[in-house]
């Protein structure tokens, strides 16, 4: 039979149209296998880097859905576009369950990305050259805090409080001094490489005495304030933000949080129309499908057991040699300082990539290399537990990454062979027993 398009009715004509019929693989042969490397890499080696997760088939699937095609600037029932019934659904479903795991009043779910989200509190609240003050970089503090390099750093007055040198935790004391001495308009607490439980009623307390506004970054915890595994910012904190794919285990994006309808409007026209045009509607989607999987019984045990394993993690890494900053972790994550074996940090992410175990080099309190090079790594216990790692499987980790370490003091850079070849056999070993998307 003859199947010339021209001859065919336009519907038929689609049903021939490779637009609508190739799969991936088919219309794009580089990008299908760059991704079934991806999966593949993500499969056979152990993610340590404490900010990355790995998200559900659902998560996935909403993310990849036909939300990827649609135009909602506004919000839920005011938009600027037709058509929008279905994103009201998912954005206001997004919106309520953020509100009802976090047990806040207000919530926008549609910044982009966790610098997204906090420069939107910065363009809703503070005009440019305000001070404001947030944890150091080198202390465990993020790029959006204060950073030089960034826009928070560039258009405002960042003041900074850190650790202590001889216990590497925020002292607080020092944090209330800073604060009385530069009267901020705003304070964040909250970082990226901060292993300890965060005091928000004694932040709360210091920025009533100044003032100030109150923000929690929670990004890198929100998924254990979500099971109950970390103390909640509410009702401390003014602002709450946070990205959705790190612990909190979602699509990569952000959400910001409130009680006091005074932030209302200033939030939500901060992040739209002020900074951001339409919101990603299928990561909006994602992020409601991420909520309700949060909001189940069974995270609350997932979150447990992200703290329980670090603590096995690092215990296991101080009973072979490595220092842990602060001497321990009460949260997902762990500064690991390799300044005693002379190795960077650098070379240790390359060692320990070579042995099939992923993390980043990482500043340590007080650091004297550049971050380029370091002098520790982070590690974190999310994915590792998503896929199902206990303690038992952390002590070994912890066990794996110190004879990497060890190979790499007596030999520099380029390590022990030998024990990197064991040690990926052994990580092989781990990855065959506890599959991610067993059934992909
Ligand atoms: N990149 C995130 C982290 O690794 O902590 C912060 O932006």
């Amino acid at each position: 039979m003859s199947t010339n398009p021209s001859t065919l009715t336009s519907e038929a004509a689609n049903s021939m149209d490779p637009f609508w019929n190739d799969d991936l693989a088919t219309a794009d042969p580089e990008i299908a296998a760059a991704i079934g490397n991806e999966l593949a890499r993500q499969q056979d080696k152990i993610e340590l880097i404490a900010s990355e997760n790995i998200a559900s088939k659902a998560v996935l699937e909403a993310t990849g859905s036909v939300f990827t095609n649609k135009y909602a600037e506004g919000y839920p029932g005011k938009r600027y576009y037709g058509g929008c019934d279905y994103a009201d659904v998912v954005e206001t479903l997004a919106i309520d369950r953020a509100k009802e795991l976090f047990g806040c009043s207000f919530a926008n779910v549609q910044p982009n990305s966790g610098s997204q989200m906090n420069q939107a509190v910065f363009l809703a609240l503070l005009q440019p050259s305000d001070t404001f003050m947030g944890l150091d970089l080198n202390s465990g503090g993020h790029l959006t805090h204060g950073s030089p390099v960034n826009m928070s750093g560039k258009w405002f007055n960042p003041v900074s409080y850190g650790v202590r040198a001889e216990d590497e935790l925020i002292d607080m004391d020092a944090v209330a001094a800073t604060a009385r001495e530069h009267q901020p308009k705003l304070i964040i607490c909250g970082g990226t490489a901060y292993s300890r439980t965060w005091d928000f009623s004694a932040f709360r307390a210091i920025a009533d005495e100044v003032g100030a506004i109150l923000l929690c970054d929670m990004s890198h915890i929100s998924g254990l304030v979500a099971g109950g595994a970390h103390p909640s910012p509410f009702p401390h904190c003014d602002i709450v933000t946070s990205t959705t794919h790190k612990s909190l285990r979602g699509p990569r994006s952000g959400i910001i949080l409130w009680n006091d309808e005074k932030f209302t409007k200033p939030l939500n026209m901060a992040v739209f129309p002020g900074l951001q045009g339409g919101p990603l509607m299928h990561v909006v989607a994602a992020k409601a499908v991420a909520f309700r999987e949060a909001l189940a019984p069974d995270f609350k045990d997932y979150a447990h057991r992200v703290v329980e394993n670090a603590r096995a993690l690092a215990a296991s890494l101080e009973e072979n040699g490595l220092r842990i900053v602060s001497g321990g972790t009460d949260n997902h994550s762990m500064l690991v300082d390799l300044t005693a074996k002379d190795v960077t940090g650098k070379d240790a992410e390359k060692g320990l990539d070579r042995a099939w175990l992923t993390c980043n080099k990482n500043g340590i309190p007080f650091d004297t290399r550049s971050p380029f090079v370091t002098s520790g790594i982070r590690l974190g216990t999310p994915a590792g537990t998503t896929r199902g790692f206990g303690p038992a499987e952390f002590r070994t980790i912890g066990k794996l990454i110190a004879e990497v370490v060890d190979g790499l003091a007596k030999n520099g850079a380029e390590g022990d062979a030998q024990v990197e070849e064991s040690v990926r056999s052994r990580v092989a070993d781990l990855c065959t027993a506890f599959p991610v998307y067993p059934n992909a």
